[in-house]
């Protein structure tokens, strides 16, 4: 594997376009507008290592939660062939490997400059080009801009007084250290209850003297069934990889199965617990699938939620502990819905402990662990899985300012304002991969990815032709979009769980508004393509 190292930029050189970011969205973008449209393109990546979220993510447990026949790139035949996955959900060590296979493979390298974090990007009006400056003081100038900085990158780190006198280590699980964290003895403080500690507790557990669990919202979690893929499973995916491929990209939410057509309020009570003790034990995020309504209707949700909160009292021997671990406040699915090998279970070994943060808050830490309202625990290492400042962090950012001195952060000052994710008024020739209003996060990510890159591709080759230099949206195209995303959203159970971060909710003094697009993967994909077979309507190209 060769690494490429920051280089000098070359003076006076103006790229076709700058891409930050070198995970899923960033490869393919490079790959496309290099190798397909013959552009000059130079991508900026913070890290020292291709692989964007799955570069930073590398806590204990870190696992993707699709599955992996279709977590992965399905525009070449030829590099599905060349690699093969080794369990039905991948760990953050083998979706690296893959991509650091893949920038190999499209020999993409030369064009990629690691170590190299993007610290602000200017809109120069007069040259119509992008200044990026980065945090290694160099420059760079380019006609199209194009994020590919992930949903989820920007590290949610809860200022508790007192986290700067800890004697201990503390991390946070995005920005987890290459060489891993030595838990062996030790006294661990895990705080958050995401998909991320729910993966983390149990492998930590294993390891440490004693894990403490800081839950501020219960949730719930249906296993994941993990497991190895065994060859006639990969002959199946490779027989039917098309109709996986077209299943994915014309389903709701980028999985290559069907929701199913019936409600969970039209069958008798015996039937909906079979559906649910099938999807239980099959395990994954298919659960959500189990019932047409889910996430539209509050009584059949209802059913679903009780069904997990039964599973979590089964599971958990302590009564007391169960009852702490059960999810009352919200529906199912309505955040983020978590999977997990042996989430629950954790909770009934003598090392663990939960302690309710909303009940008994943390009032402080100090050198020797935390306090909370109610009593003292001692630790050695603190591990913050609070998560993200979701979908806008990562934009924000990059300090990006637009026509005229706008900021984005001021432009976005009540909530993103984008049109189909993909653009901001004031910000020509930026290209926003999975951006807020896109559905990114509520779909299979790879999938939502190349329809993104495949789109801007298409509208890059469109200016071109018509050798149109500049792109942007107008305020009325983005002003509807904007009201469309946030009626779709309101047709769903989605934006009801006040805590989530889909809604910005987890980060202080965010706008609280719904982010991602909640109409469907394939619903937006009909869109983006009807706006580009009108000549980009809603885009003023000049
Ligand atoms: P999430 O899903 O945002 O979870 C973060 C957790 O941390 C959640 O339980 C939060 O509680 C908790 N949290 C956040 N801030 C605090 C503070 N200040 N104090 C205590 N607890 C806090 O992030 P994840 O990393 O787990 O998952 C992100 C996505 O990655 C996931 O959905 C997958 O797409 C992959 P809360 O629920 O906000 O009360």
């Amino acid at each position: 594997m060769s690494h490429t190292r920051a280089v000098n930029a070359e003076p006076g050189r103006r790229y076709d376009a700058i891409i930050v970011g070198a995970g899923f969205s960033g490869l393919y973008q490079l790959h496309m507008l290099r190798d397909r449209l013959g552009l000059d393109v130079r991508l900026l990546e913070a890290g020292d290592g291709v692989g964007g979220t799955w570069y930073w993510n590398r806590y204990p447990g870190a696992r993707c939660d699709s599955e992996s026949y279709y977590y992965c790139y399905t525009f070449s035949d030829e590099l599905q062939d060349q690699w093969q996955w080794s369990e039905r959900y991948p760990d953050h060590n083998e979706i690296r490997r893959y991509l650091n296979h893949v920038a190999d493979r499209l020999e993409l390298r030369p064009n990629i400059q690691l170590g190299t974090r993007v610290t602000q990007a200017t809109y120069d009006d007069l040259k119509n080009s992008w200044l990026v400056s980065t945090g290694n003081g160099q420059r760079f100038e380019a006609q199209f801009l194009v994020t590919a900085v992930g949903c989820l990158s920007t590290a949610n780190v809860p200022s508790i007084p007192g986290l700067e006198t800890f004697a201990g280590e503390h991390y946070h699980t995005g920005r987890w250290p290459d060489n891993g964290v030595v838990f062996e003895g030790k006294r661990v403080g895990l705080i958050g209850t995401g998909s991320t500690g729910i993966q983390a507790a149990p492998v930590i557990a294993e390891q440490a003297g004693k894990l403490t669990v800081f839950q501020r919202t219960a949730n719930y979690s249906v296993p994941a069934r993990n497991g190895p893929v065994d060859q006639s499973f990969r002959d199946w995916a490779t027989t039917n990889r098309e109709a996986i491929r077209a299943k994915s990209r014309s389903s709701v939410n980028g999985h290559p199965f069907d929701v199913s057509d019936r409600s969970a309020l039209e069958v008798s009570d015996e039937e909906r617990e079979q559906a649910y003790q099938a999807a239980w034990e099959r395990g994954g995020l298919r659960f959500r699938a189990t019932f047409k309504d889910l996430l539209t209707d509050e009584a059949a949700n209802e059913t679903a939620s009780q069904f997990i909160r039964e599973k979590i009292h089964n599971i958990v021997k302590d009564p007391a502990t169960a009852e702490k671990l059960t999810p009352r406040d919200h529906l199912y699915a309505t955040k983020r819905p978590p999977i997990d090998t042996h989430y629950f279970e954790t909770f009934n070994r003598d090392n663990v402990e939960l302690v309710d943060i909303k009940a008994t808050p943390i009032v402080e830490i100090v050198p020797e662990g935390i306090r909370t309202s109610d009593a003292f625990i001692p630790l050695d290492v603190i591990v913050f899985a609070t998560g993200f400042d979701a979908l806008t962090g990562p934009l924000l950012a990059l300090n990006i300012e637009g026509r005229g001195g706008l900021q984005l952060k001021d432009a976005w000052a009540h909530g993103p304002r984008t049109y189909l994710g993909l653009q901001s008024p004031g910000f020509p020739n930026l290209f926003t991969i999975t951006g807020p209003g896109s559905p990114s996060v509520l779909t299979n990510m790879p999938i939502a990815i190349e329809q993104h890159v495949e789109w801007i591709t298409r509208c890059i080759a469109e200016m071109r032709n018509r050798g149109a230099t500049r792109i942007e949206p107008t305020p009325t195209a983005a002003e509807k979009w904007v009201q469309h995303v946030n009626e779709t959203a309101q047709a769903t159970l989605l934006p009801m769980a006040s805590s989530s971060w889909y809604l910005g909710a987890n980060v202080p003094g965010k706008p609280r508004v719904f982010m991602p697009y909640a109409g469907g993967m394939a619903r937006y994909e009909k869109i983006c393509g009807e706006v580009a077979g009108k000549g980009y309507e809603g885009f003023l190209i000049s």
